[in-house]
């Protein structure tokens, strides 16, 4: 123990030393790793901050630092009061503006739902997940089989369809917090039909949620065979109740309203149907209805953005999330002029298919007024539209801040005053 306890002090000793001598920059830390007491080198504590008590929560189940308060917000989206005149709240935005990495930590990932804050207490022991309908056999999973057979884990975004941008917005969590990544875990719906044996004339399926509304959509069955899952596993954890606990469907890159919470029922039919979920797609040729389901290549910069300051000129990364419905992401840009000129941006880790997707680009700021943005294209050549373009595209008179119809997957600009404050550029 001795002679490890020595060895790894002059480590450190020689580390400080190569740190001292490297760069001008380090000596203020040379000195203080120079001096450093034994008990540091045996990997004891030297410094005089208060200590955080091992509180029950803290031991059971871990909580973040105190001085970490980001939360998620009430979102009025689509119009509707949150909370409504009954008390319920239907949407939780997601604050981006402080997210790093891709991962969204369970306890901040959006919420949707149809029902408002009242959900589901689901008996895991008790639920059971059915397929029926055009098959050579129903079958009833209970939780316990599903987890005995073959499991896939993934990195997939979940995007509320009203994930829409206007200028009224003050901030990213406003204006993009509805759609949220996190690591999901389970069955691949394919393994499942497998074993029921799918007859020839099933070209749809239902897939139905657990509350009186259900929660129901019409898919097509080329898509529960390709990469559907049947995830009870979120980040490391069970899916929370909020996200649709004991079970929930993934449909990677489709709105979000597909991805069944509270998953209890498949039912495998001939053709598309209509539920409550599905009346939003109500105009839509069934021949065609799938084209439509998909989220299209869409990127937002979450710092600096809407009510962040830039405490000077100088460098930052500016920095952001992009994401496909369509596949992983293969480029971003980001331009600092407004969409004058575009420069690519880093791609922060191997893009994951249909999951958010980390960028950033260097930035020297002159301290001058400047509106970014940023713009993806997928893997398979789309590319995020301009505002103009989305208008062009639905035919409808283009402003600066009008209402997108369909998805909005339009470009984001955020405006840097000389002051270093940043605000919402369609305002
Ligand atoms: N059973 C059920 N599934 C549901 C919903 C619901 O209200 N009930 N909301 C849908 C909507 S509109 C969205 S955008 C996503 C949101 O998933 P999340 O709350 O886990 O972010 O779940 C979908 N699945
Ligand atoms: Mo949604």
């Amino acid at each position: 123990m001795g002679s490890k306890q020595t060895s790894r002090r002059e480590i450190l000793k020689n580390g400080a030393a190569l740190a001292g001598g490297l760069t001008l920059t380090s000596g203020a830390i040379a000195p203080a790793l120079g001096q450093m007491p034994d008990h540091m080198a045996m990997g004891g504590s030297q410094n005089d901050y208060p200590m955080i008590m091992g509180s029950k929560e803290l031991i059971e189940y871990g909580q973040r630092s105190h001085y970490v308060t980001s939360v998620r917000i009430m979102h009025p989206m689509g119009g509707r009061p949150s909370p409504d005149a009954f008390g319920k709240v239907f949407h939780l935005a997601s604050p981006l503006q402080d997210s790093v990495g891709v991962v969204t930590p369970s306890s901040l990932h959006y919420v949707a739902t149809t029902r408002g804050s009242y959900m589901p207490d689901i008996d895991p022991a008790k639920h059971t997940l059915t397929i029926h309908g055009l098959v050579d056999r129903p079958l009833t999973f209970t939780m316990e089989d599903l987890k005995r057979l073959p499991s896939v884990t993934r990195l997939h975004f979940i995007e509320c369809a009203g994930n829409r941008h206007n200028g009224r917005q003050k901030t990213v969590q406003e204006s993009h917090g509805m759609t949220s990544c996190a690591e999901w875990t389970g069955v691949l719906l394919s393994t499942l039909l497998k074993e029921c044996g799918l007859k020839g004339n099933a070209t749809w399926f239902v897939a139905e949620g657990s509350e009186e509304v259900k929660g129901a959509s019409s898919m097509p069955i080329a898509k529960a065979m390709d990469d559907c899952l049947i995830a009870y596993g979120m980040n490391g954890e069970a899916v929370r109740p909020q996200n649709g606990f004991p079970l929930r469907l993934m449909v990677p890159g489709f709105e979000g309203i597909f991805n069944t919470k509270y998953l209890r029922r498949i039912k495998l039919v001939d053709r598309y149907y209509m539920n409550y979920n599905d009346f939003g797609h109500l105009q839509r040729d069934p021949k065609e209805a799938a084209l439509s389901f998909q989220i299209g290549p869409k990127s937002v910069i979450t710092r600096p953005s809407g009510g962040q300051q830039l405490p000077g000129r100088g460098f930052y990364e500016i920095s952001g999330l992009a994401w496909s419905g369509g596949g992983a992401i293969r480029s971003v840009e980001v331009s600092t002029n407004g969409g004058r000129t575009w420069n690519r941006a880093e791609i922060k880790a191997t893009p994951q298919r249909m999951a958010h997707t980390r960028f950033g680009y260097m930035w020297n700021w002159d301290g001058n007024e400047a509106e970014i943005l940023s713009r993806c294209i997928d893997e398979i050549g789309q590319q995020q539209p301009t505002r103009e373009q989305v208008a062009q595209y639905w035919n409808v008179p283009f402003e600066r801040d009008y209402r997108v119809p369909g998805l909005d997957n339009s470009v984001m600009p955020w405006r840097i005053a000389r002051d270093g404050s940043v605000t919402n550029g369609l305002a």
